[in-house]
C-alpha cells in the first residue's frame, strides 16, 4: 500500500457526491492499492448532512479510506490535495435566468480557484462537474495561476457515456465494444456528440459505427438531439437530475486521467483549447484526448467535415459568450 493521497470532493452533501464518494473510497478511481484521505467540502447550512455522510463512509468499513475530513472551510478542504472533484454549485431555481445561475456559480469557482492556488499541491488534477462546468473550469484556472492550466478540466464524460451506451444498444453489442464516440464543445445543449470516428466490434470485426448503422440522417439528427437532451429526459422521469450516472462519469474521467487511456482509445474531456480544429483558444472545450503519464493530449488529425464544423462553431460561440459574461462578473 502506498502513502495516502488527499482528495477533495466539493458539494459533498449533495446527490452526485453521495454516489461518487463511495466509488472513490472503494478504489474505483485511484486503484486498489492507493490509500486515501477524503476531504469533504460543503456550505455551512449543510454541515449536519455532511456529518451523516461521514458516518455512512465510516460504516462502509472501507480498507483504503484512512481518514475523512468534513469541512465548510476551503482552506482546510484544499490543503495538500492531489485531486479535486468540484461538484458543488448552486442549483438552478425556479424563475432563475441562465445568466443569474452563471453569475452565482462563477463566483464560487473564482473563490475555489484562489483556494486551490494557495493550498493545493501544484500538480493537483482538477475536475469541474458543477455547471456551467466548462466556464467554471476556465474561471477556476484563471484564479489559480500557480497551477498549470492543463490541470483544470471539466466533465463531458457523462455525455460520452450516454452516447456510447446509446450506440451500443443501436448496434446490439456490449457497451465495451463501442469506442471513440466524441463529445465536442460545451456541456450544454449545444454540445456535439459525434459518432463519425467511432467503431463497434460486431462479431469479430471492428466496424465504423456509420457503416454499421448506415443511416446518416439518424446519426446527424436524432442521435445528436437525443444525447443533447438526455439530461432533461432524466429530470423529467426522476424529478431530479442525473446523479448515479454523473458520479460514474466523474469517476471514469479521473480514473483515465490518473491511469491513462489504452492505445487506440480516446476519451472526451473539456480542456483549455490550444486552437486545435479551429476552435478558439482559451476556452474550456471538450475534445477527444489521449492520456499518458497523467498528461492529456488532444487527438489530432481527425477529419472534421462541413457538418461537424458548423456544430463546432455553434458550441464555440456559446462558450465565448459564457467566458465574456463570467469574466465580467469576476471583475466586479
Ligand atoms: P445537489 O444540489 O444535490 O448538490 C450540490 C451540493 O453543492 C449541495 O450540497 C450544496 O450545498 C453544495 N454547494 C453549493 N455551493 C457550494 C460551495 N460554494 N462550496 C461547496 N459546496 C457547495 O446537486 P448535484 O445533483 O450533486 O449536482 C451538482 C452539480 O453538478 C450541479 O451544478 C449540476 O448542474 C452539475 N452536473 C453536471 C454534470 C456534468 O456532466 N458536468 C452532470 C450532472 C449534474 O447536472
Amino acid at each position: 500500500m502506498s502513502e495516502p493521497i488527499r482528495v477533495v470532493v466539493t458539494g459533498a452533501a449533495g446527490q452526485i457526491a453521495y454516489s461518487l464518494l463511495y466509488m472513490i473510497a472503494k478504489g474505483d478511481v485511484f486503484g486498489a492499492d492507493q490509500t486515501l484521505i477524503l476531504h469533504l467540502l460543503d456550505i455551512v447550512p449543510m454541515a449536519g448532512v455532511l456529518e451523516g455522510v461521514v458516518m455512512e463512509l465510516a460504516d462502509c468499513a472501507l480498507p483504503l479510506l484512512r481518514q475523512v475530513v468534513p469541512t465548510t472551510d476551503p482552506a482546510v478542504a484544499f490543503k495538500d490535495v492531489s485531486a479535486a472533484f468540484l461538484v458543488g454549485a448552486m442549483p438552478r431555481k425556479e424563475g432563475m435566468e441562465r445568466k443569474d445561475l452563471l453569475a452565482s456559480n462563477v463566483t464560487i469557482f473564482k473563490a475555489q480557484g484562489e483556494a486551490l492556488d494557495k493550498y493545493a499541491k501544484k500538480d493537483v488534477k482538477v475536475l469541474v462537474v458543477g455547471n456551467p462546468a466548462n466556464t467554471n473550469a476556465l474561471v477556476c484556472s484563471h484564479y489559480a495561476p500557480s497551477i498549470p492550466r492543463e490541470n483544470f478540466t471539466a466533465m463531458t464524460r457523462l455525455d460520452q457515456n450516454r452516447a456510447r451506451a446509446h450506440i451500443a444498444v443501436k448496434v446490439n453489442v456490449p457497451v465495451d465494444d463501442v469506442k471513440n464516440v466524441i463529445i465536442w464543445g460545451n456541456h450544454s445543449a449545444t454540445q456535439f456528440p459525434d459518432a463519425k470516428h467511432a467503431t463497434a466490434k460486431i462479431g469479430l470485426v471492428e466496424k465504423s459505427v456509420y457503416d454499421a448503422i448506415n443511416n446518416q440522417s439518424y446519426l446527424e439528427e436524432d442521435f445528436v438531439s437525443i444525447i443533447q437532451k438526455r439530461g432533461a429526459a432524466v429530470i423529467a422521469a426522476r424529478k431530479m437530475s442525473s446523479a448515479m450516472s454523473a458520479a460514474k462519469a466523474a469517476s471514469d474521467h479521473m480514473k483515465d486521467w490518473w491511469n491513462g487511456t489504452s492505445p487506440g482509445n480516446f476519451v472526451s474531456m473539456a480542456v483549455v483549447s490550444d486552437g486545435s480544429y479551429g476552435v478558439p483558444k482559451d476556452i474550456v472545450f471538450s475534445f477527444p484526448v489521449e492520456i499518458k503519464n497523467k498528461e492529456w493530449t488532444i487527438v489530432q488529425g481527425l477529419d472534421v467535415d462541413e457538418f461537424a464544423r458548423s456544430k463546432l462553431e455553434v458550441t464555440s460561440q456559446e462558450l465565448l459568450e459564457e467566458k465574456e459574461e463570467a469574466m465580467a462578473v469576476c471583475s466586479q
